[in-house]
């Protein structure tokens, strides 16, 4: 009997995977890759018997492989924050799944395990840009400013890792630094210890400098940043995005990534003082997300228009800029 783990390479997924075995050690198969990746059950050979745990990755984009996976009598527990649609009732499923904006994948299994492994927890939300319910489990584990300052740079160092068009893009293959993550029930004994975590701090410092130079006009209630043709636009693309929409919590914010397919990459950050409709437009154009935070994996040149002008409906904004 096998058991696969199925986790989201982003700081969330590892975090959540994390927490779960340091509380219950596993021998398991991984299966993972870049955070837009989440089309992940499909890739998992499991047989009637075996169990699966997955982490981090919407249900409804792995729906089919889910139905198929029950059928053959595999076992799967489930927990995520993403848009699901109906959760299929079947007692071979355990799904633990809450959208509500201000929760996450980390957060949800610290709350199953009763806060067994919380700064981990911490650690996840502050990678999935939700600062305020971080702040608020770190106060709660007696915390002071210095060491939740660093759980935020870790969790948005972890984060950072997962962008890229391919694993190819990133300093490490997420599997590899769960791997590492996993050795450390501490994660300051992780920053600390393991020499991968200056090196991919230094490469996200290094890619945000580059992006920042970059100058964007600001519209009136939201902006749309359009990056160069870049590995490194490709890498820092969620960390910046989550960085110009904390500069300005009451805009919305679009960025847009040439890919390898002749379009965009589209990330949107619904205002962080509003968190909805991110996801809503981003259905429209084949992308989905989260309430305040969702992507579009590719839109083609010809639709960017059509899309700024769904943008500007749906946030209220007023122009499309030229970056
Ligand atoms: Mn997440």
């Amino acid at each position: 009997m096998k058991h696969y783990d199925v986790f989201n390479g982003d700081a969330d997924g590892i975090c959540a995977l994390h927490q779960l075995r340091l509380a219950a050690p596993t021998d398991a198969v991984l299966v993972t890759g870049v955070k837009s990746d989440v089309a992940l059950l499909e890739r998992v050979p499991a047989a009637g018997g075996d169990s699966v745990t997955v982490l981090d990755i919407s249900l409804d984009a792995n729906r089919a492989a889910l139905l198929g996976l029950l059928a053959r009598g595999v076992t799967v527990q489930y927990f995520d924050h993403h848009g699901s649609g109906a959760v299929p009732a079947h007692p071979g499923l355990d799904a633990r799944i809450d959208t509500a904006a201000d929760t996450c994948t980390a957060l949800l299994v610290d709350r199953h395990l009763g806060s067994r492994h919380r700064a981990w927890a911490v650690v996840g939300a502050f990678g999935d840009n939700l600062a305020a319910p971080a702040r608020a489990l770190a106060r709660a584990l007696g915390l002071g400013p210095e060491q939740t300052a660093a759980l935020q740079e870790l969790g948005e160092c972890l984060n950072y890792n997962a962008y890229g068009d391919t694993v190819a893009d990133l300093l490490a293959d997420p599997a590899e630094l769960y791997r590492r993550v996993h050795r450390h029930a501490d994660p300051f004994d992780f920053m600390r210890a393991d020499p991968l975590y200056p090196r991919i701090r230094t490469a996200r410092d290094e890619d945000l400098r580059a992006v920042c130079a970059v100058k964007h006009p600001t519209l009136a209630n939201g902006r749309i940043v359009i990056l160069p043709d870049a590995a490194r636009s490709r890498r820092v693309r969620g960390i910046y995005a989550n960085r110009i929409a904390g500069a300005a919590p009451g805009q919305a914010h679009a960025l847009a990534v040439p890919n390898a397919r002749g379009g965009y990459t589209i990330s949107v950050r619904a205002p962080l003082e509003n968190p909805h409709g991110a996801a809503q437009l981003c259905r429209r154009f084949g992308g989905d997300g989260r309430a305040g935070a969702a992507s579009i994996p590719h839109l083609p040149c010809a639709r960017l228009e059509e899309f700024a002008g769904a943008f500007e409906a749906a946030f209220g904004t007023s122009s499309f800029p030229q970056a």
